[in-house]
């Protein structure tokens, strides 16, 4: 008799700075989707792999759920429909201090055909541990066909709960990826992602949402990755080169960029970063292409 192994495509998706990307890395036990108290932080669709004895699953972080004001945001969403239509499990990620009817509306949206986790996040923001049951209560009788789960992505409190859940309704079906893949993405993503999370974690306002970091190249050399990327800026702005104290700000995310760079690479790293000012990027269709927006 043949062993029997799952394997299939389970999409995390939620409103904007719920925990999504939070939550992938706690399932993987990796940092691969950047994240930062800004909505909005991730743009593209990402996979992430966990392959175990008997089951591999593809995780999808996409982009939390807007009202797309610009094209690079009509991009984003049609890559979260994307995401949905070819899932075997959905993972709703929610922030427990939004209110229940965001859901709502959410759920008519999308029109779920695929099951359900709804999973009740920052569960560590709570009073106690009635205020998270009265809330799962609630939810549950609101939502009957989902299943309802209360976590902390951050704290990984019964994040170990997921994954069996999900295998409940996992297909039968050998891996769709060798066992040592981790993601979809080639590493190049993953440094330009590492730079662009320093940029959302260290500017403020709007500055952020300006921006695109391009890999220009990536020479490996004995002992030392060189590396030369651009940040592409929506418009010219004095913030971009000093902070409130008058120091480079862009120097410190060149700094903390390298140090994650090194971690993700295992190696050492030289990284240079040029601003370019590109107006309008957001809504030009051969600029979003070239960053990697296709949709
Ligand atoms: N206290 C607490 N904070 C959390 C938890 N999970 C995520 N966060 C924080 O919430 C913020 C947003 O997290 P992300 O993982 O970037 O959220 P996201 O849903 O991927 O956001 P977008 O990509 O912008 O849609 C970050 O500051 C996280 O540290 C949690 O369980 N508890
Ligand atoms: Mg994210």
């Amino acid at each position: 008799m043949s062993e029997q192994h799952q394997a299939g495509f389970v999409n995390i998706f939620g409103l904007p700075n719920a925990g999504k990307s939070t939550l992938m890395n706690a399932l993987l036990g990796e940092q691969l989707a950047i994240t930062s108290p800004k909505v909005q932080t991730t743009r593209h669709r990402i996979a992430g792999i966990l392959t175990e004895p008997g089951y591999q699953i593809v995780f999808s972080d996409t982009p939390g759920i807007i009202e797309p004001k610009y094209g690079l945001h009509r991009k984003m969403m049609q890559q979260v429909k994307n995401a949905l239509e070819d899932a075997d499990v959905a993972l709703l990620v929610h922030d427990i201090r939004e209110p229940m009817e965001t859901l709502t509306a959410l759920a008519d949206q999308l029109r779920l055909k695929v099951p359900v986790i709804l999973l009740l996040n920052k569960t560590d923001l709570a009073k106690n541990a009635q205020e998270i049951e009265t809330l799962a209560e609630a939810y549950r009788a609101q939502f009957p066909q989902w299943e309802v789960l209360p976590v902390s992505a951050l704290k990984q409190a019964d994040t170990h709960r997921i994954v069996p859940l999900v295998l409940k309704y996992l297909p039968e079906a050998p891996p769709y990826y060798p066992d040592d893949s981790i993601s979809d993405r080639p590493v190049r993503f993953f440094v330009s992602e590492l730079i662009r999370e320093q940029i959302y974690n260290l500017y403020h306002e709007e500055i952020p949402y300006h921006t695109a970091v391009i890999i220009q190249s990536f020479e490996e050399k004995t002992g030392l990755t060189v590396i030369k990327a651009e940040i592409v800026v929506g418009r010219e702005t004095q913030k971009w080169i000093r902070n409130r104290s008058g120091g480079s700000m862009m120097k410190q995310v060149g700094i903390n960029a390298r140090k994650k760079i090194e971690e993700f690479l295992q190696a050492k790293v030289h990284l240079e970063l040029f601003v370019k000012v590109r107006p309008k990027w957001r809504d030009n269709e051969t600029y979003l292409r070239e960053y990697g927006y296709n949709g």
